[in-house]
């Protein structure tokens, strides 16, 4: 008898309750999707077997977690809770003043108001789709600073999250740094497939930002994934911990954005998060108007105390190997079947590239859409397009944005699912692939104002 020729890991937990999951008939999928105007985000779940839509929210809590929810100090105001959360974010991220918000975008809502006027610039390293419409709302305009590769799905670069720094430069001199209220840093760029920024580009970018006094607010949701790639693939950063990464990297911003759903590990909460006391003032006084009381900004007390456990779970080293290690393996089974997918595999999900997978479709019959909607119909496996639809119109042309990445994410929910389900994840993907001349474009026939990607309907043409 041989010997393996690896010694495997695997996750750092054991599973104490389980939620039952049902697989549908071909039929039933068919029925599913057309009622759902072949928009997976308008299924129902229990038309869903294996739910790879989005990690937001989705994470499975701990012992701990469920435990602490049962300690939710429910006073109107001052809870106890919101103690124990500012200090797990002072701690952990190092943010001085914090405003809890109902989720990520309520923070973004109260720091565009804050600080965007009409006419503002907000240079960022991609867009993501409520952040930029807060901006825009608000009377800004987005653009993009990100590197070229982060564009191309098949180059290697071990950081497509980095900032071009000469294009930022370039911007700054041209629109003037006045009107230029923050630069916008994600870390995981969710848009371009779960990509990191490296630590050297955001000293790079502080160094930039503190010569043109331009503040950073950093987009903090996936901060831990981006730490983890920092750690191994940064040279300097393999013997440090994720927790002090993730300290660095807020070190060099100015205020932080959080949706707590995805590395926080919690199904509802985030955070606004500031260094600068009047600004925090400012986000007070907008808080009790658009969310709640600032100690409780739109959540319950057990939220909070959740929230504060679920951000220490979420920087400890084997926690973050192993979440990350089960998307780079549903990543690494897909290649091994040929299926084209974004490269490097990112942080929170596997990023089909829709253009190379249905190279007979062109953008304007949402391949990647279509694609989300084949896969859910072989399997009952639900993703999301993240292509033209998500990008939606362009602010002042009303044109559609046409974005090079035309792709579908398989998300992978924390603490859910096992190595089985992502061996069914990518055996469909495989399958789909093996048959993806059959696959027809759609048409939209329902086109929401804002977001157009949650609620959009389309047919088969
Ligand atoms: N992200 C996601 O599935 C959920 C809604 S959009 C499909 O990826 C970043 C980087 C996010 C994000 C949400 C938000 C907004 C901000 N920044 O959903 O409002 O990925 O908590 O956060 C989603 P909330």
């Amino acid at each position: 008898m041989s010997l393996p020729t690896r010694r495997s890991w695997a996750e750092p937990f054991k599973i104490k309750m389980v939620e039952p999951v049902r697989m549908t008939s071909r039929e039933d999928r068919e029925r599913a999707i057309r009622q759902a105007g072949y928009n997976t985000f308008l299924l129902r779940s229990a038309d869903v077997y294996i739910d790879l839509l989005t990690d937001s929210g989705t994470s499975a809590m701990s012992d701990r977690q469920w435990a602490g929810m049962m300690l939710g100090d429910e006073a109107y105001a001052g809870s106890a809770n919101f103690f124990h959360l500012e200090e797990a974010i002072l701690r952990y991220y190092g943010y001085k003043y914090i405003i809890p918000t109902h989720q990520g975008r309520g923070a973004e809502h109260l720091i565009s108001k804050i600080l965007i006027r009409p006419g503002h610039v907000i240079p960022g390293n991609m867009y993501f789709t409520t952040t930029r419409l807060h901006q825009e709302l608000a009377g800004g305009r987005f653009v993009d600073v990100i590197i070229r590769e982060a564009h191309d799905p098949a180059s290697t670069h071990p950081f497509k999250g980095n900032f071009d720094l000469e294009k930022l430069e370039d911007l700054i001199r041209k629109v003037g740094e006045k009107n230029i209220p923050y630069v916008s840093l994600a870390t995981s760029v969710n848009m371009a497939g779960g990509q990191p920024i490296s630590m050297a580009n955001l000293r790079g970018l502080r160094e930039l930002t503190a010569k043109y006094g331009i503040r950073i607010i950093h987009d903090a949701t996936r901060v831990a994934e981006n730490a983890y790639f920092i750690q191994q693939r940064e040279p300097g950063y393999a013997s440090r911990s994720t927790a002090s990464i993730i300290h660095e990297i807020c070190s060099y911003t100015d205020g932080a954005t959080m949706s707590a759903k995805k590395d926080a590990l919690v199904n509802i909460g985030g955070f606004l998060a500031l260094n600068e006391p009047e600004l925090f003032e400012e986000a007070r006084n907008l808080v009790v108007v658009y969310e709640g009381l600032h100690t409780y900004g739109g959540l319950a007390g057990r939220d909070m105390e959740a929230m504060a456990i679920g951000i220490a779970e979420s920087v400890e080293d084997d926690h973050i190997r192993a979440r990350v290690g089960q998307v780079q393996y549903l990543g690494e089974k897909m290649m091994s079947y040929d299926v084209p997918i974004v490269v490097p595999i990112g942080g929170h999900g596997v990023f089909v590239d829709a253009k190379r997978f249905l190279p007979h479709l062109t953008q304007t019959v949402y391949p990647a859409q279509a694609l989300a909607a084949a896969v859910y119909l072989d399997s009952g496996v639900r993703t999301m397009e993240r292509g033209i639809v998500s990008a939606g119109r362009d602010k002042e042309t009303g044109c559609d944005h046409t974005p090079e990445l035309e792709l579908v994410r398989f998300t992978v929910p924390r603490r859910v699912y096992t190595q089985a389900h992502m061996d069914v994840v990518a055996e469909s993907a495989a399958f789909v692939y093996a048959q993806r001349d059959k696959i027809r474009g759609l048409r939209m026939t329902y086109e929401p104002r804002y977001l157009r990607f949650f609620q959009a309907r389309f047919e088969e043409l």
